[in-house]
């Protein structure tokens, strides 16, 4: 069986999010503590634990998702810009250990994060 993960749970709506988008590999909901006016989850269903550990063979997939990513930017409104994050591992801030990218924007955003 799949591994459980917050997110696989959130797929299943065992837990309640606010989902923006969902096809049959990808889900998308906002942040439960939003860092931006617009901060959106975008995960692959498959609980990919992080980009760490990430399957070459999984590759597609991601590239995917990035796809998805840039459609959800245009429809949330983002034409002005957003940023795409990927928090890796115990000091790159990855807290749920299931492949996220973090889509924030509707604010011009600082550089560099901390
Ligand atoms: P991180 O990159 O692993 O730190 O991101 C995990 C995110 O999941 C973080 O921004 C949390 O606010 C967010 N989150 C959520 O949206 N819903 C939840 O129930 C929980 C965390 I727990």
């Amino acid at each position: 069986m799949d591994r459980q993960t917050l997110f696989t749970k959130i797929a299943a709506r065992e837990i309640p999010a606010d989902i923006v988008y969902e096809d049959d590999r990808f889900l998308a909901f906002r942040d439960i503590a939003p860092q931006a006016p617009t901060h959106v989850l975008v995960i692959p269903k498959k609980p990919i634990e992080s980009l760490e550990t990430l399957d070459d063979a999984d590759a597609k997939l991601v590239g995917e998702l990035f796809v998805v990513v840039r459609d959800l930017a245009r429809q949330l409104g983002l034409g002005n810009g957003y940023r795409v994050v990927v928090n890796c591992g115990e000091e790159g801030g990855q807290t749920v250990d299931h492949l996220h990218f973090h889509l924030l924007g509707g604010k011009p955003l600082k550089w560099p994060p901390g």
